[in-house]
């Protein structure tokens, strides 16, 4: 495992976006408390700017986002729309889109550590994330509709692959509240922990997956990623051409070798 880093750390506790890594795990916290982490362009620019940062960074090998204070992304600022001289399809495509891309194309698993609520695009960046780990008292609202707009950032995506076609569009029409305990059954989390223990249950979870094979960790991203909207040939030939990536990489050679030698592989190493 990488030296604990706190070269990193955010120090302005001002700052849009807080940054800590450790023991491989950069943690990105929306602050903006006081208004449940609704997105102005300075948090999404700057959130896709350390997401850029944290994937450049050798010593950050897992990706965590969440929230400060009590809601993980309540969406868009309704109160930093007004007097705006873009057009709706200009604003997404200058932040919200280039964001959402950043992370289902980062070399490195990036964790949706859903801390409290995610409405709108904020329910989009929670499903955004590769694994996507929720607070007990975490809830999720497609809330667009109430405002009459249409889901964006992603979600008709996400949802309809997670949950299938009319689940999406009835969350999506009526604005239904999902708690933790529905979002498991629906697949909508991976895991729910205790809000108390929220955030070192996280950075546990998000050590196993700092220990795992990095470069085979990007390279399955990747395939997943482009089988989620390929045909079976295509996934067929796109796992032929990265498995030749992975095998030739200096890991794969480690999770073999420790297989013959009965031991624990180690894919943590300096020259990653
Ligand atoms: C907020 C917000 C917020 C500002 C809570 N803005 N202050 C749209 C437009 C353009 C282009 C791109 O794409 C989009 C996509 C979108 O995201 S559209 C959806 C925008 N988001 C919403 O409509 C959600 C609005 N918020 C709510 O409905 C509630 O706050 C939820 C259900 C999220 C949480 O309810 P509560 O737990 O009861 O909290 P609260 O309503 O009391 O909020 C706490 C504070 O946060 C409050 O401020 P205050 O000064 O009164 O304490 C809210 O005004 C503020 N806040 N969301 N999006």
């Amino acid at each position: 495992m990488p030296h604990d880093s706190t070269a990193h750390d955010s120090t302005a506790h001002d700052s849009v976006i807080l940054s800590r890594t450790r023991a491989g795990v950069c943690t990105l916290t929306l602050n903006r408390p006081d208004k449940l982490n609704a997105a102005n362009d300075e948090l999404l620019l700057s959130l896709a700017a350390e997401l850029k940062r944290a994937e450049a960074d050798g010593a950050v090998r897992v990706v965590v986002i969440t929230g400060a204070g009590r809601g993980f992304c309540a969406g868009q600022d309704l109160g930093d729309v007004s007097g705006r001289d873009m057009t709706f399809t200009e604003h997404l495509n200058a932040t919200y889109n280039p964001l959402i891309r950043t992370i289902r194309t980062l070399a490195k698993p990036v964790i949706s550590a859903v801390n409290g609520v995610a409405a709108g695009a904020g329910a989009s960046l929670a499903l955004a994330g590769d694994i996507r780990l929720w607070a007990q008292s975490a809830r999720l609202i497609e809330i667009f509709s109430n405002i009459a707009l249409v889901p964006d950032s992603g979600s008709t995506w996400f949802l309809p692959r997670l949950v299938g076609y009319s689940r999406a569009f009835e969350l999506m029409a009526l604005a239904e509240r999902v708690d933790s305990d529905a979002a498991l059954k629906m697949g909508l989390c991976e895991h729910v922990f205790a809000d108390e223990t929220f955030m070192a249950d996280v950075q546990a979870y998000a050590e196993r997956l700092a220990a795992r094979p990095a470069n085979a960790l990007k390279l399955t991203k990747q395939a997943l990623n482009d089988a989620l909207t390929g045909t079976l040939d295509e996934a067929l030939d796109q796992e032929a051409a990265l498995q030749q990536l992975a095998g030739d990489h200096w890991e794969h050679q480690e999770g073999v070798t420790a297989f013959k030698e009965k031991r624990a592989p180690n894919f943590v190493r300096a020259e990653d």
